[in-house]
């Protein structure tokens, strides 16, 4: 899917008054991209070069527009979405963060909620700053510092969280971090020594020892750094071109720029393309544009009525919304699936009821996939429902396809035997055997009639039923029978007619029996399919927390090399409730609840299961 973008648009407005606003015309694009997004944002001060950066992540010479330019500049962020470089059926979301730090293009109260939402919103997040990383480089990185209070993890009365604990959990869904270094004319050495980029960024963040007031100033920015992002990456870029030709620079020719520079721009852009990951929320499920642009909802909702921004209670919301859309799609998809392959009349119950299952499997499956944190099965459960109705609809257009084509058929043979009736044939002595002859005759060529489907029995008891009438007339006019003949040929009939009948309720109660235990089919293909994807959850949140785990092992050993024993102490705390955590992740509550709330929710949309799981489950 190619999403037509020919130039970014504004995702976010931060207006000179002071509001953040969400903008229509970028809702109108994310809603349209359903596959998985990596979002890559750029933040930093104004003027730093970051729009021209991202014109190289983009691909293109010219797009975010550089301030350079004349014309006036909506504050915010800007987005723009292309095809994945490197990522097939990916969308590749660039934010360009503008005006941060700029006072002149109005109110700079918001720019730390810009750079929140950037946080909150990308996968990978740049961070982008000019000369070195120098005292002045890390005071500008306020922004991060103020994160602590300008994102919560837990919603309030999230049971007495302890200071600190929510921002101990930012590494879970943090983005990944780089931080590029423009206009950068130092030798990268150490101590006579030369190193990488990335050694001269953690050296930059390394921490001093004490507790004087200066030393936590010094420390704060960079314990920030290292305490909430996980992956850390730097790249050093020389100055593009002179200072003359700089404010020409999007006109220049490649060749016309600094060759070092030419070098650095395509390493950094191979890396931020090859490295950042598809969006994710807590619990690891993917994002997509349409997901993405809901979250920039929420969050700016949040922020305008005065609030934190809470990363759970989002996913919560967006939960609610990807959930109904899920069991919109799995209905859909059930539909499309069963449209080609239904011929009605099927021969049997049997036959559609296993039409069903499969096609339900696939309603399941593309459901499951789409789903998430539906931990009470709410959205489960009405799809349960919809699909019940899909199978009785189904049934009953099963059932009258049968009734039509049977009746047409009896309608058919019939004609010749009321021709007869009409040419009186039958109204001689000895009419009536004859009649009967023929009338077996007829049957049995109805039975022979193919796909007549589950209502043949049925259909040909009605139909036989009305017309006794015609057949008791033959009857009592045939002379060559003796009144006590009669009485017994006429006893017969109605012995024959109650047999039938009889025939007829014992199969509709047989297929009765049948559908109910095909709904506990059904329960035990959404119990199974719910039973995956919980320990599909499971898996994932262990594989995050391991991630988390590692971060911080690694951090404890810094600390600890650092000789900041006070630091180190915090941070084995830590790790010890993240190790908890995992232990309770082995047999977690949420799966028996989950699984439970299926089925009481099956017991009233499947009564076909009570009878027989009640007992078990009470
Ligand atoms: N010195 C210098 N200027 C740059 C660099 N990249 C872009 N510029 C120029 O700096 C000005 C601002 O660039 P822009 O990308 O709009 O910066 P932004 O405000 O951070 O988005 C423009 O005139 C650019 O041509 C760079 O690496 N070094
Ligand atoms: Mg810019």
């Amino acid at each position: 899917m190619e999403i037509p973008m020919p130039a970014p648009v504004c995702l976010i407005e931060n207006s000179p008054a002071g509001e953040l606003q969400v903008q229509q015309e970028a809702l109108q694009v994310l809603a349209e991209i359903h596959q998985p997004v990596v979002v890559v944002a750029i933040a930093g001060l104004y003027r730093t070069g970051k729009s021209y950066l991202m014109n190289k992540l983009a691909g293109k010479r010219t797009g975010f527009s550089l301030g350079s330019t004349i014309q006036s500049h909506t504050k915010g962020i800007w987005m723009w979405c292309l095809p994945h470089p490197r990522r097939a059926g990916h969308t590749l979301v660039l934010l360009d963060t503008e005006g941060l730090g700029d006072v002149e293009k109005g109110d700079a109260k918001n720019d730390t909620w810009i750079f929140a939402l950037a946080v909150l919103l990308s996968s990978t997040l740049v961070y982008n700053s000019r000369g070195t990383i120098d005292q002045q480089a890390m005071d500008q990185l306020h922004y991060v510092t103020e994160l602590t209070e300008r994102i919560k993890v837990k919603p309030v009365g999230g049971g007495g969280r302890q200071e600190g604990e929510d921002s101990a959990e930012f590494v879970r869904f943090f983005p990944a971090f780089v931080w590029a270094v423009r206009d950068f004319m130092l030798q990268l050495e150490l101590d006579g020594r030369e190193i990488t980029e990335d050694e001269y960024l953690e050296n930059a963040l390394k921490l001093k020892p004490g507790s004087s007031e200066q030393t936590k100033l010094y420390n704060l920015p960079r314990e920030c750094i290292r305490r909430f992002f996980r992956a850390r990456k730097c790249f050093v870029f020389v100055p593009p071109t002179s200072r003359r030709k700089m404010s020409r620079l999007e006109e220049l020719q490649e060749d016309e720029l600094e060759p070092e520079f030419r070098e650095q721009v395509p390493w950094f852009c191979r890396h931020v393309w090859e490295t950042s990951q598809p969006k994710t929320i807590p619990g690891g499920h993917v994002v997509t544009g349409a997901m993405l642009g809901n979250l920039a909802v929420t969050y700016v909702d949040a922020i305008r009525s005065g609030a934190v921004p809470c990363v759970e209670s989002a996913v919560l919301a967006l939960a609610q919304i990807e959930n109904s859309a899920a069991v919109g799609e799995a209905v859909a998809v059930y539909k499309e699936q069963l449209g080609p392959r239904v011929a009605l009349p099927t021969e049997t119950v049997q036959e559609l009821l296993e039409l069903h299952a499969q096609c339900e499997r696939e309603a399941l499956r593309t459901f499951m996939a789409r789903a998430f944190k539906d931990d009470d099965c709410r959205f489960q459960g009405e799809l349960m429902c919809h699909l019940e109705e899909q199978k009785q609809e189904l049934c009953c257009r099963n059932e009258l396809a049968s009734s039509e084509r049977c009746t047409a058929a009896l309608q058919e043979l019939w004609d010749e035997l009321d021709d007869r009736i009409g040419q009186g044939v039958y109204s001689v002595p000895g009419g009536y055997q004859c009649f009967l002859d023929d009338r077996q005759r007829m049957v049995e060529r109805y039975w022979q009639v193919p796909a007549k489907g589950v209502k043949a029995d049925e259909v040909l008891q009605e139909f036989l039923q009305s017309k006794e009438v015609a057949a008791q007339s033959i009857l009592q006019t045939d002379k060559a029978l003796t009144e006590k003949e009669k009485e017994m040929a006429a006893e017969r009939a109605r012995a024959e007619a109650a047999e039938r009948e009889r025939q007829v309720l014992q199969q509709k109660e047989a297929e009765l029996q049948q559908k109910l235990k095909d709904q506990e089919h059904s329960y035990q293909e959404n119990l199974r399919q719910l039973k995956e994807k919980l320990e599909d959850e499971r898996k994932k949140l262990l594989e995050e927390q391991g991630k988390m785990l590692d971060q911080k092992l690694k951090e404890l050993e810094n600390l600890r090399k650092e000789g900041l024993q006070e630091k180190a102490a915090r941070m084995e705390a830590e790790i010890q409730r993240l190790q908890q955590q995992n232990k309770e992740l082995q047999n977690p509550p949420w799966i028996e609840s989950a699984l439970a709330s299926l089925h009481e929710g099956a017991c009233l949309v499947l009564p076909g299961i009570f009878g027989k799981l009640a007992g078990r489950w009470s």
